[in-house]
C-alpha cells in the first residue's frame, strides 16, 4: 500500500538538489514536480548510424510538466522572484520558456508577460501560454528583437526577467546533468545538446563540473552543441540578423549565453557545429518512428549532430553519449503533420481499407 507520506513527498528539482542550489529555508518553493525525467537507451540508433560498442541515452525532457526542459530553470527563477517580492515576471520566447513561465506564474499568482515572435512559435507552445493565463504579446519581429525589448523593460521596471540571462534559470537547469550522473553512476563521455540561446549547454556544463567537484561523479563529458544551419551564430562567429530554420525553438541569431557556450565547448574539449534542416528532419522522424520517442525538431538537432559526428568516426568505442531531447514532439503539430502523402482518405468500405493495408 502506498502511504500518504510517500504521496506527499515533494520531488521537484529544488527539493532533490537543494544543496547545490541558491535556496534557503525562506525560499518559497514553487514546483510542479518537474525533473526526474527518463534516460532512455536508444535501441536502433547506434547501429543505424554505424556506431558499434557505443551507448546512446536519450534524456527525454519533453516529459516535464509543461513539456520541455525549461521547467527546471523556471521553478528556480519563479521561486527566487517570489522570495524577492516580485509581482510580475516577463520573458521573450521561441515558445517553451513562455509556456513554462506562464505555468509557474499561474501556480503562485504572479502576473506573467510573454513576448513571442509572430509566425514562428509552434502552436502547442502558444496555446499553453494563453491557457496558463499569461498576457501574450505577439511581436512583429524575431526572438532577438523580442529579447532586446524584454531586457529594456525588466531593467527599467519592477517586472522580473525570467529569460536565461537570469542566473537562477541556469541554476535550476543544471539539475539535468545531476540526474544523468545519478542514473548512469557517472557522467557520460559525451553530451550532445541543441543550442539556441545557449542557456542549457551553459547549465549542463556547470552541473557536470559541480557534481564532479562534490565527488558525486568521476569524469567530465565533452560537450557537443548543435545549432541549426540557418541559425548558427556561434558556429559562424557572428550574430545572424535573419535566422531561419524549421526548428523554431532554436531560431535565434544572437544567443544571450554565447560566452557560456564557448566556455562549455572549450573547457570540455567539445565542439559546437551546425546541422541542416534536412538532417534535423531525418533525426526527428527516426527517433519517433524507430525509438518511439517523440521530440520536437529543435531536440532532434542533437541527434542529427551525433549522426554527423559518428560518420566522421568521432566517438571512441566503449563510450556513452547522453543526448538531451529538450521538448515534446506534441508542441509542434503543424510540423508533425507537414509530411506529404501521409493522410490517406478512404470510404468506409472493407475492400478499400484492405487494399490500403495490403491484406
Ligand atoms: C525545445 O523558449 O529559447 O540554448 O524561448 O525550446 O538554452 O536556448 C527555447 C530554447 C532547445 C535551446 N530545445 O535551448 C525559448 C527558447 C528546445 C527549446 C532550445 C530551446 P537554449
Amino acid at each position: 500500500m502506498v502511504t500518504l507520506k510517500k504521496i506527499e513527498k515533494k520531488i521537484g528539482v529544488i527539493e532533490r538538489y537543494a544543496e547545490f542550489l541558491p535556496v534557503t529555508t525562506k525560499t518559497p518553493i514553487i514546483s510542479l514536480n518537474e525533473g526526474n525525467t527518463p534516460l532512455i537507451l536508444a535501441e536502433a540508433l547506434p547501429a543505424e548510424i554505424g556506431l558499434k560498442n557505443v551507448k546512446i541515452y536519450l534524456k527525454f525532457e519533453g516529459l516535464n510538466p509543461t513539456g520541455s526542459f525549461k521547467d527546471r530553470g523556471m521553478t528556480m527563477a519563479v521561486s527566487k522572484a517570489l522570495e524577492k517580492g516580485a509581482k510580475a515576471i516577463m520573458c521573450a520566447s521561441t515558445g517553451n520558456t513562455s509556456a513554462s513561465a506562464a505555468a509557474f506564474a499561474s501556480r503562485c499568482g504572479l502576473k506573467c508577460f510573454v513576448l513571442v515572435p509572430e509566425g514562428n512559435i509552434a502552436k502547442g507552445k502558444l496555446l499553453q501560454a494563453f491557457r496558463y493565463g499569461a498576457k501574450v504579446i505577439v511581436v512583429k519581429g524575431n526572438f532577438d528583437q523580442a529579447l532586446e525589448l524584454v531586457k529594456t523593460i525588466t531593467s527599467t521596471t519592477d517586472i522580473h526577467l525570467v529569460n536565461s540571462l537570469n542566473p537562477d534559470r541556469i541554476q535550476g537547469q543544471k539539475t539535468a546533468a545531476f540526474e544523468i550522473c545519478d542514473d548512469l553512476g557517472d557522467a557520460p563521455e559525451y553530451h550532445a545538446i541543441p543550442v539556441g540561446n545557449a542557456g542549457n549547454i551553459t547549465a549542463y556544463w556547470m552541473g557536470y563540473k559541480e557534481y564532479q567537484k562534490a565527488g558525486r561523479s568521476g569524469r567530465l563529458p565533452k560537450m557537443l552543441g548543435f545549432q541549426a544551419a540557418g541559425s548558427a551564430p556561434i558556429v559562424k562567429g557572428h550574430p545572424i540578423e535573419k535566422p531561419e530554420t524549421i526548428a523554431t525553438a532554436i531560431r535565434i541569431g544572437n544567443p544571450a549565453s554565447w560566452k557560456g557556450a564557448l566556455l562549455a565547448r572549450d573547457e570540455s574539449g567539445g565542439l559546437i557545429e551546425a546541422v541542416t534542416d534536412e538532417e534535423i528532419t531525418w533525426a526527428y522522424r527516426f527517433i519517433a518512428e524507430r525509438e518511439g520517442v517523440f521530440a520536437e525538431p529543435a531536440s532532434a538537432a542533437a541527434v542529427a549532430g551525433v549522426k554527423k559526428l559518428a560518420e566522421r568516426n568521432y566517438f571512441k568505442p566503449g563510450t556513452t553519449i547522453a543526448v538531451t531531447l529538450t521538448g515534446s514532439g506534441l508542441k509542434d503539430p503543424d510540423f508533425a503533420l507537414s509530411f506529404k502523402d501521409e493522410l490517406i482518405p478512404v470510404e468506409p468500405v472493407l475492400e478499400k481499407v484492405k487494399k490500403i493495408i495490403g491484406a
